[in-house]
């Protein structure tokens, strides 16, 4: 997969090069470049915002250096991502559909955000990170990038810690323990050390199902629960 970042504030994609990003783009499974929407400047003072029309606060990024950006950029398999408060919320089966591509741009936008004619034009998905502003799509991006980043083959080590993660069957997953068994006073539950796998598997699914009653009821509603399940969230 190849990623063409562009933002105002190149230096924030530091991280990408560290862990297992790092690793995955040094062994050629991920191509990450980063690009100063400046560079798509003419002018002195290499402006990207002007006022909003119809007033109101804030600037708003101009569509002259970004339509430049995105010419020189976007190519036939191409997805354009546009990290904006106002898109439609980024979840684990948004990174799956993105992790199918083989070409992302991510356009950081600032400010009050970027004319929405580039993002018209150029047919962007804009998407959320959650209900919350950030100052620009910099940090949701490294967000975005990372989620889709460990879909892809390869880069994750073990195939398995794919499978039995928080999201992948729509409910929160169930609390972890390592070594020692008793730390402080707390003991890890007996049925982890018991090896009885069947009892385990069990254990864990309900202290899902508990947990995503508790924390994430919107979840549990659109889970698809077996009769045991249900029993189990009786209790
Ligand atoms: Cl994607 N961008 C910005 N600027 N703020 C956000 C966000 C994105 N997601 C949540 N807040």
């Amino acid at each position: 997969m190849k990623i063409d970042i562009v933002s105002i504030f190149p230096e924030y994609f530091g991280p990408l090069d560290l862990s297992l990003i790092g690793r995955a783009r040094g062994a050629g499974l991920l191509r990450v470049d980063v690009h100063d929407l400046r560079q798509w400047t003419h002018d002195v003072h290499r402006t990207v915002d002007d006022t909003p029309y119809g007033g109101g606060p804030g600037m708003v990024m101009r569509p002259e250096p970004w339509g430049q950006a995105l010419d020189a950029l976007v190519s036939p398999s191409s997805v354009l991502v546009v990290p904006s408060p106002a898109g439609e919320p980024f979840t684990q089966s948004t990174a799956v559909s993105l992790a199918a591509a083989s070409h992302l741009i991510f356009a950081c936008g600032r400010y009050e955000g970027i004319d929405q004619r580039v993002v018209d034009h150029f047919g962007g998905r804009e998407v959320s990170l959650g209900d919350y502003v950030l100052f620009g799509g910099e940090v949701a991006v490294l967000a975005m990038v990372e989620a889709v980043a460990r879909l892809l083959p390869g880069v994750l080590g073990n195939a398995e810690s794919l499978v039995e993660e928080s999201h992948t069957d729509g409910l929160l997953e169930a609390p972890v323990y390592t070594k020692p068994a008793s730390w402080r006073a707390h003991d890890v539950p007996e049925i982890l050390r018991s090896g009885d796998h069947g009892r385990i598997a069990r254990w864990r699914r309900d202290r899902s199902l508990e947990r995503t009653a508790a924390r994430r009821p919107d979840l549990l509603a659109r889970a698809a629960l077996s009769a045991r399940d249900r029993a189990a969230l009786d209790e």
